[in-house]
């Protein structure tokens, strides 16, 4: 039977367009039905035409047979590839005993545009005047003639703004908020379609609507026109022909334009739409533009144009509200049931000039009410104005909001039903890769909660929160939560792009900003708040965490080699703002929302300082960089000595003296081995002392169950998250939330909701505890030595109140699954491994029996090894005073 080849991936994706990358990487994944199953040699053919492919010939690059098990991210190494083209490819393998496989399906992917020079576009739109605080949407159209048979034909497009394009009739593509967001002084991406199949013979209309977007709507709290005044398009569609001629359709003057239904549509604001000035067919050939007007063509633009790496943002999923009830005040208010960001489809009728008003909250004031506090200076509010002609649809175009409740205004008693809104789900369409179960209901709760944090907040950016007048790419909060990110969903490329941004935004002296994209950050906090740094301890870490935790889950050197420069300015730039290797105490954000417990600034700030250095040494030694890895070393020795002396008492009592600091210490490797057991001790001290709860804030979180379990205090890192007393995770899910909230104490019973400044309900950071959930409860770990799940640790925790656990991990070698029962004493396992990987097993309890297959290798603090290979197989052991533990904690 031996080796089948399944699923083909260029850079992660199935079939791109539009790459830049002069290599790009190749991953398969690999099937079989037999057990340990491996790959022993692989060969790649690329091929011009997928003609020639089908013959076994790959013009572009014949790798020949490479004895090598690699199957995931095998660099292109064959000719030149050319701007725009399009590329074919095939794989065939070896497995374990020496058989071939089949050769694979063919996959393609085409090229972007590689040379500045081959946009031949202009940027057209409206010259707007910056006194008209909201303008209107812009629509624009082109219509061009198609004579011969098309071959291909891709449409390259990209905005200062955002746009939405149309052609004959329909959008084009199903993405929003194209071209995403970047710090466009510096960068912005462009999108490339085939639209080849779209196009007819004859007439053909082309149309675009532009929006403001981040570059010229409202971002943060920092206002409007952070990056320009009037919103631009370019695009280039490269029309091939059968009869081997091509054409180029660009943006230029001869472009129309015109305003229409949409009076504004801003992301924090929302949209006004007046469905009186539709302009019905205006994408179609034969439309009347007479009466609109010529584009105005502005300066070529100075930014790079990158090919978009991140996945676009989508629809991805539409739900129904739970609940609909008519208020005193004579609205319709509708409970989605889950917190939620995108926006509502809306069908409504009524009569002509009617207005609609749509406004979203997380969460009610009173029965009757939204809370609206929390969103400060963003509206979150649709306008729609009814033209009158029976049943009409809305959905805005170029806004967002976060919102679990919805009231409308303007719709009579009756006219509304549950069914005249859907709620459309929006994110950065990551691929889902895990998926969790336990047999806790409220466990659950959270880890859907969790989930949800991570969609709604992964928008182009990983933003804090998609509700008020924020929604910016916090680093320290993008650092804390990428782990159980990158366990719940393919984040590689979501990252990728996040890294650009962030080094887009690193100071010349090498600090890595807090917040990326810029968003006239820096000068803001310069001008009005001198004390924001751009380089928080935590926050700035974020760039060299960021890159290592993306090559820990997915084995991406690449991201390492990208980042290296800059990974390392930032450990120098900490290095020169240090004094005797301490960072000095500046007013930093801390362990930010920690509950009354304040982490010394300059610990915290020195402890990162040391993360950073260990994990820049380890990614100097996965490059090769020898005299980095000894020159760096050399410092982390410095800075952990400095850190116990300054620090640190022969009691093992750090400054501080929070949950955090030994938290931090413990996670990061800076306490010695002598003083590690104090330092554990004083660590549960801590805890139990406040009753079993946390204290920790936005940092410390994320490693407090993970040290715990790593200290052999499994059961303590239980009580932690069943606990459902404030300030805990299950305290939010007890209230009834359905994300994670910012504060610990959004909203307690004694206080009611907290400070309406910083009170926002989907807030992921908070639910990095998903990371422990994923790698120590359920046990699915990735081993650094080899990283992206070559070589799988599968070390599952049995504790707390739970009977079984079920997770499944979807990585680039394909499924990996760990699932336990314990039903008494007897605890049992069921594990499955993708082919070409292998998994060391470790395992609780006595008197165990084993699948086939599975090979013992030895004892490690008490548990049982096992080595396997691909597969699925089953351990059962017993696992003494199991009873009592679990009755125990009841
Ligand atoms: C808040 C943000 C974010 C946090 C910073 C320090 O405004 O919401 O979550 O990282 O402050």
């Amino acid at each position: 039977m031996g080796i089948v080849i399944k699923r083909l991936r260029v850079e992660s994706l199935d079939q791109p367009l539009g790459l830049e990358t002069k290599q790009p990487r190749f991953s398969w994944l690999l099937d079989s039905e037999e057990q340990a199953q491996q790959q022993s040699a692989y060969r790649i053919l690329v091929a011009s035409n997928a003609d020639l492919l089908q013959q076994d010939i790959g013009d572009c690059w014949d790798s020949g047979e490479v004895v090598s098990d690699r199957s995931v991210q095998v660099s292109y190494l064959g000719s030149l590839l050319q701007s725009g083209l399009r590329y074919y490819w095939k794989v065939q393998v070896w497995d374990a005993k020496g058989a071939a496989s089949e050769w694979s399906s063919i996959g393609y992917w085409t090229m972007g545009i590689l040379d500045p020079n081959e946009w031949n576009g202009e940027w057209i739109g409206q010259e707007l005047d910056p006194a008209i605080e909201f303008p209107p949407g812009l629509y624009l159209r082109k219509e061009f003639v198609i004579d011969r048979p098309v071959r291909q034909a891709t449409l390259y497009a990209t905005a200062l703004g955002v746009y939405e394009l149309h052609l004959n009739g329909s959008r084009v593509g199903d993405e929003y908020f194209a071209p995403g967001w970047t710090d466009y002084a510096i960068r912005t991406q462009y999108q490339t379609y085939d639209i080849t199949a779209s196009l007819q013979a004859g007439g053909n209309a082309l149309g675009a609507i532009l929006g403001t977007g981040w570059y010229a709507g409202q971002v943060g709290m920092m206002g409007r026109e952070i990056y320009g005044t009037s919103p631009a398009l370019l695009l280039q569609l490269d029309i091939q022909f059968e009869d081997g001629t091509n054409s180029l359709l660009i943006t230029d003057e001869t472009w129309a334009m015109n305003t229409g239904p949409i009076q504004y549509s801003d992301m924090l604001k929302g949209e006004a739409y007046d469905a009186r000035k539709e302009l019905p067919d205006w994408d179609r050939t034969g439309f009347d533009d007479s009466d609109w007007k010529k584009v105005s063509r502005f300066e070529p633009y100075t930014g790079k144009l990158v090919s978009q790496i991140d996945p676009p943002v989508r629809i991805t999923e539409s739900i129904n509200p739970v609940k609909m009830w008519l208020t005193k005040q004579g609205t319709h208010l509708f409970d989605m049931g889950q917190n939620m960001v995108g926006w509502v489809k809306l069908q409504v009728q009524g009569q002509s000039g009617t207005h609609i008003t749509v406004r979203h909250a997380e969460m009610l004031q009173d029965e009757d009410t939204l809370y609206i506090e929390n969103l400060r200076r963003a509206d979150q509010k649709e306008i729609y104005i009814l033209k009158g002609e029976g049943l009409e649809t809305f959905e805005p175009h170029f806004t967002f909001h976060g919102f679990r409740y919805v009231e409308i205004e303007g719709a009579a008693a009756g006219e509304l039903t549950l069914e005249s809104v859907i709620g459309r789900v929006v994110h950065s369409d990551t691929p889902g890769t895990g998926s969790l179960e336990t047999s806790d209901d409220m466990v659950n709760r959270l880890i859907s909660n969790i989930r949800w944090g991570q969609r709604g907040n992964y928008l182009s950016v990983p933003t804090d929160c998609p509700q008020r007048d924020e929604r910016l790419g916090w680093t320290g909060d993008a650092q804390i939560f990428i782990r159980t990110a990158s366990y719940n969903m393919d984040v590689s490329r979501f990252f990728a792009k996040f890294m650009e941004d962030m080094t887009d935004g690193q100071t010349p002296d090498g600090a890595f900003p807090d917040v990326a994209p810029d968003a006239g950050w820096f000068e803001f906090k310069q001008e009005v708040v001198k004390w924001f740094a751009p380089d928080n301890a935590g926050w700035g870490d974020a760039g060299v965490i960021i890159p290592w935790t993306l090559y820990l889950m997915y084995e991406d050197r690449t991201i390492l080699e990208t980042n290296y420069d800059a990974m390392k300015r930032w450990v120098e730039y900490l290095k020169t703002n240090s004094t005797d290797r301490i960072r000095p105490d500046y007013a930093n954000y801390g362990d930010w929302l920690s509950i009354n417990a304040d982490t010394p600034k300059d610990v915290l700030a020195t402890a990162y300082f040391a993360y950073s250095t260990a994990l820049f040494v380890r990614i100097a030694r996965v490059l090769g960089y020898t005299d980095d890895v000894s020159e760096y070393s050399a410092l982390f020795e410095e800075i952990r000595t400095a850190f116990v002396h300054t620090y640190m008492d022969e009691n093992g009592i750090i400054q501080g003296d929070t949950q955090t600091v030994y938290v931090l210490a413990l996670y990061f490797g800076l306490v010695s081995e002598e003083l590690k057991p104090l330092a554990v001790k004083r660590l549960e001290e801590l805890i139990r002392e406040n009753g079993n709860h946390l204290s920790t804030g936005f940092l410390g979180v994320g490693y407090l169950l993970p040290v715990l379990t790593e200290n052999g205090l499994d059961e303590l890192a239980y009580s932690l998250l069943h606990q459902d007393t404030f300030p805990s995770w299950l305290y939010s899910v007890k209230q009834g939330a359905t994300t994670i909230w910012e504060r610990w104490d959004g909203w307690t019973e004694e206080a009611g909701f907290q400070n309406p400044g910083m009170n926002s309900f989907n807030h992921y950071s908070l639910g990095s505890v998903g990371e422990w959930m994923y790698r120590y409860m359920a046990g699915i770990d990735v081993d650094t030595e080899q990283p992206g799940f070559k070589h799988i640790v599968i070390h599952p925790r049995p504790g707390g109140k739970l009977t079984y656990v079920k997770a499944t991990v979807e990585s680039s070698y394909g499924a990996i699954s760990s699932s336990w029962q314990l039903n008494g004493e007897r605890f049992s396992l069921q594990v499955s491994i993708p082919v070409n990987t292998t998994a060391t097993i470790y395992l609780y309890g006595t008197n165990v029996l084993i699948s086939d297959g599975a090979v013992e290798i030895g004892l490690e603090n008490g548990k049982h090894k096992y080595r396997i290979g691909s597969g699925n197989y089953e351990f059962i052991s017993q696992i003494e005073g199991a009873v009592k533990a679990a009755q125990l904690t009841e």
